[in-house]
């Protein structure tokens, strides 16, 4: 079945010329939707009737944000078997990480329903007698959410949920390349009667997103995609002085002392490095191992990267699915042949695979004896590729790990405090992970990175409020 996609504008679908489609990358037969694009004309309406939302619902109750955004909570979960296979199918994560991602995305609107309801403001004493002074959040506006295709409900929902929970209304435009998926959440906030205006959604290509970013009446933008296109975002934005929030790349270090315990090493390793096709900007790209445990380290991982299942996205045995794209998969093979190119060793993987449904498969690979200064320790591969680094010690291991542009999620497997707790202190990155791995994070804590992987204030959790807010300082005498 293909989906005909339509924008999403003033609480009616939009229909227009329908020029783009998406794939499933599993097989790639199988259309999943025809997308509809457009221009500065969609962006206008999509902008105007969140412009025309936004006083009604930033004035409301909050209990009427709450009850609006627990009821598409409540919808999603109730649809995640449904959304989550139209998420595999569409975006090639497997069954269960699009179930568990759509799940996920349910439970952010469940989160931030609770958080409408709380009370961001304080009361203070002023220094001067008689005075009192009271601070408020106050809704912003109308902001731009410009979405990925690798968590594509997820980070709509990451996005949309704390901005419409403090009062602000959203022009969601996703990624070209998972539009179904994004779509089913217009769906749901049409199918729970949200006002008309404050939830709209835009499909098209990069030209559309831009458009969006560009617009004069647009008050913020939250951004998660491609250093390349953040930059551009970020420039667009400040030059009106719109807020603007970026996540983007990672390149994740995940450190391998002698002291760790192994066969959790291993499993943590094989979680960030592979699981979701690696195609998270939290992934654990960089493995960097003490020289004691380096070689049995290796062999593990080795063993069970050699014995993942790759296949269709929709067969439940399917443990990794395909890239999303030709280019993805490309990129990865492209990697590969740059780390042997430069001296890595190919421990196992890196072939093309003909699968009985023809799609985008990358074999998972483990590149071993490489060195800081190689293209597939600089540059993010989003694939199901890993390298290792061989060190001597805890500090060389910190060093090389921080050797890098991107500072999101840096791990550490170790049985040592000292180590743990050290390490958690000087990682130069947004988040760190102690015997964990570095993707897969938790939806009421506070996320993001450091130097180039984000720009602007935290996303998620209690720290959602910060970006989607203003404060407001309110003296008073009486
Ligand atoms: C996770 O690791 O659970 O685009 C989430 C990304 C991140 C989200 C990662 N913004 O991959």
């Amino acid at each position: 079945m293909t989906d005909t996609l339509h924008h999403f504008i003033g609480g009616q679908r939009v229909a227009g010329d329908t020029p783009s489609q998406s794939l499933n990358p599993s097989n790639i037969h199988d259309i999943v939707a025809r997308m509809a694009d457009g221009g500065q004309a969609q962006v206008d309406a999509a902008v105007a009737a969140a412009r025309k939302a936004f006083p009604a619902w930033s004035d409301a109750s909050p209990e009427v944000r709450s009850d609006l955004l627990d009821k598409v909570g409540t919808m999603i979960i109730a649809r995640g078997a449904e959304i989550g296979r139209l998420l595999a199918r569409e975006e090639g994560k497997t069954l269960a990480e699009g179930i568990g991602e759509t799940v996920r995305a349910g439970r952010i609107f469940k989160y931030f329903a609770g958080e409408a309801l709380r009370r961001h403001g304080q009361n203070l004493d002023s220094t001067r007698p008689g005075v009192e002074i009271q601070t408020y959040r106050q809704a912003v506006g109308v902001f731009a959410l410009v979405t990925p295709w690798n968590f594509p409900i997820a980070i709509p929902a990451w996005k949309a949920a704390p901005a419409l929970a403090f009062g602000n209304t959203v022009v969601i435009k996703p990624a070209g390349l998972t539009p179904a998926t994004a779509s089913a959440l217009a769906d749901i906030f049409a199918a729970c009667d949200a006002p008309p205006g404050v939830f709209n959604m835009l499909f098209g290509r990069g030209a559309m997103g831009d458009a969006l970013v560009k617009h004069p009446d647009v008050d913020g933008v939250s951004f998660t995609g491609s250093q390349a296109v953040g930059a551009q975002v970020g420039v667009a934005a400040m030059a009106r002085q719109a807020r603007v929030q970026l996540e983007m790349g990672g390149k994740n270090p995940l450190i391998i002392l002698d002291d760790a315990d192994l066969e959790r090493a291993v499993a943590i390793a094989l979680d960030g490095s592979y699981f979701a096709t690696g195609q998270r900007c939290t992934a654990s790209s960089r493995l960097i191992i003490q020289d004691g445990v380096h070689d049995r380290f290796v062999a593990l991982l080795a063993e069970k990267v050699a014995a993942l299942r790759v296949g269709n996205a929709l067969d439940p045995d399917t443990q990794i699915g395909p890239a999303v794209s030709e280019d993805q998969m490309e990129t990865s093979y492209r990697y590969i042949d740059i780390a042997t190119g430069e001296g890595g060793r190919l421990v196992t993987g890196g072939q093309r695979l003909t699968l009985p449904t023809p799609g985008w498969y990358v074999q998972p690979t483990l590149i071993t004896d490489t060195d800081p200064s190689m293209r597939i320790n600089t540059g993010e591969v989003f694939g199901p590729v890993a390298s290792t680094l061989r060190v001597k010690s805890y500090e060389e291991a910190l060093e090389v790990a921080n050797n890098t542009e991107f500072g999101l999620s840096a791990g550490i497997a170790t049985t040592s405090l000292k180590h743990a707790r050290h390490f958690q202190r000087h990682a130069r990155a947004g988040m760190t992970m102690v015997n964990l791995a570095t993707a897969g994070v938790d939806y009421h804590v506070p996320f993001g990175g450091s130097k180039g992987s984000s720009y602007g204030a935290r996303e998620q959790g209690f720290a959602a409020v910060e970006f989607f807010t203003q404060t407001k300082t309110s003296y008073s005498w009486s």
